[in-house]
């Protein structure tokens, strides 16, 4: 898209999804906004001397060009700079009827405004001053949230928690800058000499504070993303009734026969505002079809990325905590489903190995359903450890933890630079670089193509 819109044109979307609901939004914003809006609003009292008094909602009729009436709607003028992109706006709260809105659209259109490109709404308030870069990023992450706890992040970030730390980060590399130009333009002014210890010290401050926010976002991708659950264990175990007894439906093909599930399956399940993708996978065996030792690999390597492993064990058969090697299970990224409870537990119960182990374990039955809702509870508890905590933390996105990583490193070497003594001036240029690299986040400093792959990731009409 064109992240640089000439001035002057006024751009129009529907910024409700597409399809048929109680209201549907058209939004206009540029100069000629209000200009437009006035050429097709009809108020069905006019009341009020100006047709459109601003920030408040007028009853009336959006006509067409020829005068017939496209529906009824209601009316609101933003003027800018006080709306979200910053420009003069106009919506139109429309029925949600997509034939009303697709020509309402044309009309608008028509009347001298252009259809927006993807995020083109939320570009112009980032180039207005209205947002900030880390700031427009989170209006995407709010709409694509897949779960209220990505939500949260997404808001917070919306809040501007983020880029007030990486700010204030950039801050105080500007004053270890400025102690540092003191010290190369008045070498011989010993009072106010170069304090490298001094110095060092405040640059560990400043790297420690990068690594806690990078921490926060690795925690934040699993709230964004959602967890990955993979459900692992011998055939015949019982994963994929497990799995269709947590998604309340049938998902996954069960059968007696062991190796019925040969690919790996994912959904999105909703765990009281967490979401996560669980996985179903191959049953682990020794095999000589192909097929199934394909799919083994793949549960391996599902296994190895997962956040949580849930290992499902037939709790009715006696070999089957000792079926097979559980030394690759660690009790802090595994839980236990001991399995079959609805039939009479093995002897010895394979609990009391699972437990030894620090593993865990919950007895559960996926045909009953009974204590499938404790599993639920329990994964939530436990992924619910893995994410940022309360409002303090906020957490970047992948892009924002490059630029944060990119600028670390260029600490690091400075770091090592200043305790190798090397010269004043190097570590200015150092301190710059590692400044440019946070100005990113925020988007002082953002190429054109950056911004344009960051806003074609919007919808339209945002
Ligand atoms: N009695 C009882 N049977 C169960 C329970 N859970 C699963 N089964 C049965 O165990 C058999 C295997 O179940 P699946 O869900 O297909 O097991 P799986 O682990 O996905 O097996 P593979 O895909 O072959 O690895 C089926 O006959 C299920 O009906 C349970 O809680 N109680
Ligand atoms: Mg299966």
């Amino acid at each position: 898209m064109n992240t640089r819109t000439p001035p002057g044109q006024t751009i129009v979307a529907i910024a409700t999804p597409p399809g048929a609901g109680a209201v549907g939004i058209i939004r206009l914003s540029g100069p000629e906004a209000l200009a437009i809006a006035a050429r097709l609003f009809r108020p069905s009292r006019s009341t009020s001397s100006t047709l459109l008094p601003p920030w408040r909602l007028r009853l009336g009729h959006v006509l067409d060009a020829s005068g017939s009436v496209l529906d009824e709607v209601l009316a609101v003028a933003m003027p800018g700079p006080r709306s979200f992109s910053g420009e003069d706006t106009v919506e139109f709260h429309c029925h949600g009827s997509p034939a009303v809105l697709a020509s309402i659209l044309d009309a608008v259109v028509a009347a001298g405004a252009r259809p927006a490109g993807p995020g083109e709404f939320t570009c112009r308030a980032f180039l207005n001053g209205r947002l900030d870069l880390a700031q427009a990023e989170a209006v995407a992450e709010l709409v694509a949230a897949p779960g209220r706890e990505a939500a949260r992040l997404a808001l917070s970030n919306l809040s501007g928690l983020l880029s007030a730390r990486v700010a204030a980060l950039r801050d105080r590399l500007t004053e270890l800058r400025a102690a540092i130009c003191l010290a190369v333009d008045f070498p011989e002014d010993e009072t106010d000499g170069f304090d490298r210890d001094g110095f060092l010290n405040r640059l560990d401050e400043v790297m420690s504070e990068i690594r806690a926010l990078l921490a926060a976002g690795e925690r934040g991708r699993v709230a964004r993303e959602g967890a990955r659950v993979v459900l692992a264990g011998a055939v015949n175990a019982g994963k994929s009734s497990l799995m269709n007894a947590l998604l309340g439906r049938e998902r996954a093909i069960v059968t007696s026969q062991p190796g019925t599930t040969r690919d790996f399956i994912e959904e999105p399940l909703d765990l009281g505002g967490l979401t996560v993708r669980l996985v179903d996978t191959a049953g682990l065996r020794e095999t000589g079809d192909a097929v199934e030792r394909e799919g083994l690999r793949f549960s391996r390597e599902l296994m190895a990325a997962a956040d949580l492993v849930v290992l499902v064990v037939d709790g009715s058969r006696p070999s089957a905590a000792g079926g097979h090697d559980l030394s690759g299970f660690a009790p802090e990224r595994t839980l236990v489903a001991l399995n079959k409870a609805d039939l009479p537990p093995a002897a010895p119960d394979p609990m009391v190995r699972l437990s030894a182990l620090g593993l865990e374990t919950l007895r559960l039955s996926a045909r009953t359903g009974q204590g499938v809702d404790i599993l639920a509870k329990r994964l939530r508890e436990r992924l619910a450890g893995t994410m940022p905590q309360g409002e303090a933390a906020p957490a970047p996105n992948l892009r924002q933890r490059q630029a944060l990583s990119l600028a670390l490193a260029e600490l690091t070497a400075l770091s090592a630079d200043a305790r190798a003594g090397r010269p004043e001036d190097i570590l200015g240029v150092g301190l710059e670089t590692a400044c440019a690299q946070l100005s990113t986040v925020t988007g002082e400093i953002v190429s054109e193509d950056v911004l344009a792959d960051i806003f074609s990731r919007f919808c339209i009409g945002k």
